[in-house]
């Protein structure tokens, strides 16, 4: 039965580029094969549950904006939440989901209390998923909202917050694992720090390595085959944030024996917030063997906040898209877009605009990115850029028969003087220009 919300619009349906129907899919096409592969497949597109139907619309000046007949703290509220989220994934034709605990079920007054809610609202959702097809791409405990976090979950310097967090984290991996979610993600907002007098940095630390260790013990132990991710971000809503960003995960994950175990959800706004461009977290990503999924979105360019727009901007999600590919594309991770209306927005068929508009945005931009790669454009040219390297005396360089000494004779000898190349970045910025 409907919750008449979206009143009787009809399910969105790719129209072509010369459509003008707002609610019609321009360049997304889910069956269209692109590189061999259906669109649908290649961008496993996500409608995240927080954005969209639980923030209120506030901002650090003004209070509730929209008004949904869902919003309070009852758990038929939370059926009817879910009753009209799923609603909007049929309309959208979206192929997955994602939530935090505390967005599907409220709060209960103990920690046993609200692990019932949360399974209760699980199995909800499991005939709703079963009816519908739509898919869990990943679950996430929300470890930032509740005061008890307010100095950290794995970070805290009370044991009892660990503990508390910890168990959550369980409680969401088995609703995870039970629902054949795909991954499973922590973001640690506010694993870091306000101030460093209050903060013994080193054991902080430890406590992290030691609860991400946890995670994946708990992971084999009930044989979750999903992905592990880290979704890093520099600051916002604390001044530091550990999981700073792609290298620094990197770093924390070798120290703790943990870089074949998880990878990394990249979002495009915390990349930019890390002094990044998305694509440079990718291709990071892709160096290190840790890419995992993204979180697509966009931040105003003035603002310097997490914005969490919708993206909008063909040329730079194409980028995206050329390294998601160049990583190998998506395995278990897709495009989840962790991104809110503007809060004036407050229309229901605006929640449905945004994200047609993303993922036409997205789809163009996939198209794009794929014919680059398809052409090689930009792959011929990296490869003759480095082709010296297939010499044998040059790979007997890089595979240590030389040391400093004999490279020195070795330049003597052969007299290398070295002759400057163009980098040719501007004949390759036109060359994407044609593509995008
Ligand atoms: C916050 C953020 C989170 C994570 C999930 O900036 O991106 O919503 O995606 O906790
Ligand atoms: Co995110």
């Amino acid at each position: 039965m409907s919750t008449g919300f979206f009143k009787d619009i009809e399910p969105v349906r790719y129209e072509g580029p010369d459509s003008t129907n707002p609610l019609s899919y321009r360049h997304y096409n889910p069956d269209e094969e692109v590189m061999g592969k259906r669109m649908e497949d290649h961008l496993r597109f996500a409608v995240c549950y927080w954005h969209n139907f639980v923030w209120p619309g506030t901002d650090p000046f003004g209070g509730q904006t929209f008004d949904r007949p869902w919003f309070g703290d009852t758990m038929d509220l939370a059926r009817l939440k879910a009753d009209t989220a799923f609603e909007m994934f049929r309309i959208l034709g979206v192929p997955y989901f994602c939530f935090h605990d505390l967005d599907i079920r409220p709060e209960g007054d103990t920690f046993a209390e609200s692990a019932k809610r949360l399974n209760e609202i699980a199995d909800y959702f499991s005939d709703k998923m079963e009816e519908t097809g739509v898919k869990l791409l990943w679950g996430t405990a929300n470890l930032f909202s509740h005061s008890r976090y307010m100095s950290g979950a794995a970070t805290n310097p009370d044991p009892d917050v660990f503990a508390y967090a910890a168990a959550t984290v369980k409680t969401c991996m088995d609703v995870t694992h039970r629902l054949n979610g795909e991954n499973y993600v922590l973001w640690g907002g506010r694993e870091g720090y306000e101030t460093l007098l209050n903060t013994d940095m080193s054991r902080e630390l430890k406590q992290l390595g030691r609860f991400l260790n946890l995670v994946v013990e708990y992971k084999h132990k009930i044989g979750f085959e999903g992905t592990i991710l880290i979704e890093p971000k520099p600051q916002e809503p604390t001044k530091h944030q550990y999981d700073y960003d792609v290298a620094t995960v990197y770093g924390f994950l070798r120290r703790y024996g943990l870089e074949n175990e998880v990878k990394v959800n990249i979002e495009t706004g915390h990349a930019v917030l890390a002094g990044h461009s998305f694509e440079h977290e990718l291709a990071t990503a892709a160096a290190l063997g840790i890419f995992g999924s993204i979180d697509m979105n966009r931040n105003d360019y003035q603002s310097g906040w997490d914005t969490d727009q919708f993206p909008n901007n063909v040329p730079e999600v194409a980028l995206a898209y050329y390294h998601v590919l160049k990583a190998g594309g998506f395995t278990t991770g897709g495009t989840n877009f962790d991104a809110k209306l503007r809060r004036q927005s407050i229309e229901p068929d605006d929640l449905l605009m945004s994200h047609v508009g993303a993922m036409d945005v997205c789809a163009r931009g996939f198209k794009a990115a794929a014919a680059m790669t398809d052409d090689r454009v930009l792959s011929g040219l990296i490869e003759d850029r480095y082709s010296g390297w297939q010499r044998p005396d040059a790979r007997k360089l890089l595979a240590g028969g030389y040391g400093l000494e004999a490279i020195v004779d070795y330049v003597n000898h052969n007299k290398i003087d070295p002759k400057p190349k163009s980098g040719r970045q501007e004949y390759l910025e036109n060359l994407v220009n044609r593509y995008v």
